[in-house]
């Protein structure tokens, strides 16, 4: 019997080593569902909100480094995937959305929940096609898998549902491509002009990103030819940060005061795999090396004296051989000591005494850090809680961090442990979640019980907006919109069939984290944390200054005293 196009299209995922598809069933999408129900190689994931599913392909795609897959239903369903799969986008995973589209007879009609996810998608895929009879789908399929796989990035296949059910006379095909990405060279005259600007100089510091993946032998080797300090940026933290004798921190505005510094002293700066994005805090007299895979993110954030198209690791194994042993290693001491200070100052702050409450959030980060896995994995939300994974969770090269790093979206961290943990069953998936954040996609609190996942839940509750409120002060306005009305999170996941722990006192904390990771199945835990914590860049500009200092006293013109008072009680809060 013939085959419809929804069974060549599940068989041709199959094919192509995809195990999972993460969405919410509606009729446009009921040929796909149905061959999926059908088959006993691939698994459908029943979320409660679109956007989850997009964030847990990301996330599945980002722990695999392989293609996965969301589907949204037509008009309002797969619209729910978009700011997910921006996300996806901007992370650069391989990603497939399948959006289903009205019956193909209507379009243009304006008809029920039409939409044109051509348009709609067209900013955050590669590649983004309708397929409008069934001999074309098994070629939009295959050329939309191999663009999300070769570009890493999101493809979208739109297929409206009675397509979806007619017959189809092609086989499942083949992708003919794997996942490894190809090793890139920069030309050799590229190479030496690098190598004489980094001969030239006393001084140099690395600053390196996510790029670094893989090239740790070669990126220590360079450092230690060049006595260089290494700062990271966020999404290098993973690779970076560990065990790494050269290493002096993070730089940005979360970042430390030694990262900073590392950067802004140096006569050169060699970037590798960096889209390190705050222009602010690049050194404006230094001589700057990037090296990037794509030629085009070289030079976006600053300017560039020699760029490399090229991967980190073959690009250093060529640039080694051309490097002089720098004889000084000052800069590099002075940056070690200078993150010495800058660690400890760190660490004391993540400290819990018995019976003083609020709970400081960074202990909880401290805590989380050494009670869970060697190979654990933890998905951040956006909001104070990337702060504190970014400072107090110690990568080892089998933990990952994920977050909303470069799309900056909130209520990320959930929804990415669900795809993690549904592609890692064995792992032990923790999220660090605000409580903006988790309210934000709540729903899908109930898709842990569901689907089983025993991800653990961790609650930063602050009762506001945290990050936004330090962003309103730091700019010298005094809070607003910022204060949220919370349940106990812990009854309400208990109300779940989700274990629900709640801690107000410090002494409470270790025990609860522990008995949460141990826990065999899905476990919330509501942390009452201090909201007045303050996060200061390493750095303040005299602008952000002045803003603080007017926030003090808009505060208090306002009436608002009581808030000043806390604020700076924070800093003296026993720890
Ligand atoms: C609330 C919030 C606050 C933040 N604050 C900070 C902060 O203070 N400090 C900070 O650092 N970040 C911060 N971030 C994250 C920041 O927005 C960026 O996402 C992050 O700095 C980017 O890190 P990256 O350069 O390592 O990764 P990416 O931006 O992903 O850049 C990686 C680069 O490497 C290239 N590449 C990939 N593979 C290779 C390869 N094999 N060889 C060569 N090149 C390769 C890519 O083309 C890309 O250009 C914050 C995010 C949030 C949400
Ligand atoms: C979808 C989305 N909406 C709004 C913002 C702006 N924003 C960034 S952080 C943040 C506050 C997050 O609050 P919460 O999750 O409670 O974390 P906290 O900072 O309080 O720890 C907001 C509103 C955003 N980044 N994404
Ligand atoms: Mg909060």
């Amino acid at each position: 019997m013939a085959k419809t196009v929804s069974e060549v299209f599940i068989e041709t995922l199959i094919e192509a080593g995809v195990r999972r598809v993460y969405g919410v069933v509606g009729d446009s999408l009921n040929g796909l569902t149905d061959a999926i129900e059908k088959s006993k190689e691939i698994e459908w994931l029943h979320v409660r909100h679109e956007e989850t599913a997009a964030f847990a392909a990301g996330a599945e795609a980002q722990v695999t480094g392989q293609l996965a897959v969301c589907a949204g239903s037509c008009g309002p369903g797969n619209l729910h995937l978009i700011n997910g799969l921006y996300d996806c986008h901007r992370t650069r995973v391989p990603v497939l959305a399948i959006a289903a589209q009205i019956p193909s007879s209507e379009i243009g009609s304006g008809y029920f929940q039409e939409t044109h996810p051509e348009h709609l998608f067209k900013d955050c895929s590669y590649y983004c096609e309708l397929v409008s009879q069934p001999e074309q789908m098994p070629r939009v399929l295959g050329i939309a898998m191999r663009t999300a796989i070769a570009r890493q990035g999101v493809a979208v296949v739109i297929i409206p549902g009675d397509v979806a059910l007619r017959h189809c006379n092609s086989e499942p095909l083949s992708l003919g491509i794997g996942y490894s990405a190809s090793a890139t060279l920069p030309p050799s005259a590229a190479l030496e002009k690098a190598a004489i600007v980094l001969n030239d100089v006393q001084t140099v510091t690395v600053l390196g990103g996510a790029g670094c993946a893989g090239a740790r032998a070669e990126l220590l080797g360079v450092a230690e030819r060049l006595k260089a300090p290494i700062v990271h940026a966020l999404r290098g933290k993973e690779f970076i940060e560990y065990d790494n004798p050269y290493d002096v921190g993070m730089t940005g505005l979360l970042g430390y005061a030694s990262g900073y510094q590392a950067m802004m002293n140096c006569e050169a700066l060699l970037v590798l795999g960096s889209d390190f994005p705050y222009q602010q805090f690049y050194p404006n007299d230094a001589k700057i090396i990037q090296v990037d895979l794509r030629g085009e993110q070289i030079g976006r954030r600053t300017r560039v004296d020699v760029g490399l198209i090229g991967t980190v690791k073959e690009t250093l194994q060529a640039l080694l051989p051309l490097l002089d042993e720098k004889s000084d290693q000052y800069h590099l001491d002075a940056c070690l000591q200078h993150y010495a200070r800058t660690r400890k100052g760190l660490d004391e702050l993540a400290v819990g005494s018995p019976g003083h409450i609020p709970i400081h959030p960074q202990f909880v980060a401290k805590l989380l850090d050494e009670l869970a896995s060697e190979s654990a994995i933890f998905a951040c939300d956006v909001g104070t809680p990337t702060i504190w994974a970014s400072r107090y969770l110690r990568m080892n090269g089998k933990r990952r961090l994920l977050g909303s790093f470069l799309h900056g979206s909130m209520a990320n961290a959930l929804p990415q442990a669900i795809g993690a943990q549904a592609a890692m069953p064995d792992r032990q998936v923790v999220t660090l979640s605000g409580d903006g954040g988790i309210a934000m996609l709540l729903g899908d609190l109930l898709t842990l019980r569901q689907l089983n996942l025993p991800v653990k839940v961790v609650v930063f509750n602050n009762g506001s907006l945290g990050f936004v409120e330090l962003e309103m002060k730091a700019a010298g306005w005094p809070s607003y919109g910022t204060d949220l009305v919370n349940p106990n999170f812990a009854q309400l996941a208990e109300s779940a069939d989700v274990r629900g722990i709640r801690v107000e006192a410090p002494e409470d904390l270790r025990p609860a984290l522990q008995t949460a990771l141990d826990h065999d199945g899905p476990c919330l835990v509501d942390v009452k944390v201090n909201r007045q914590e303050l996060a200061m860049p390493p750095t303040i500009t005299v602008q952000q200054a002045l803003g603080f200092s007017l926030y003090m006293m808009r505060a208090v013109l306002s009436g608002r005293g009581d808030e000043v008072i806390d604020l700076a009680a924070s800093n003296l809060l026993p720890r």
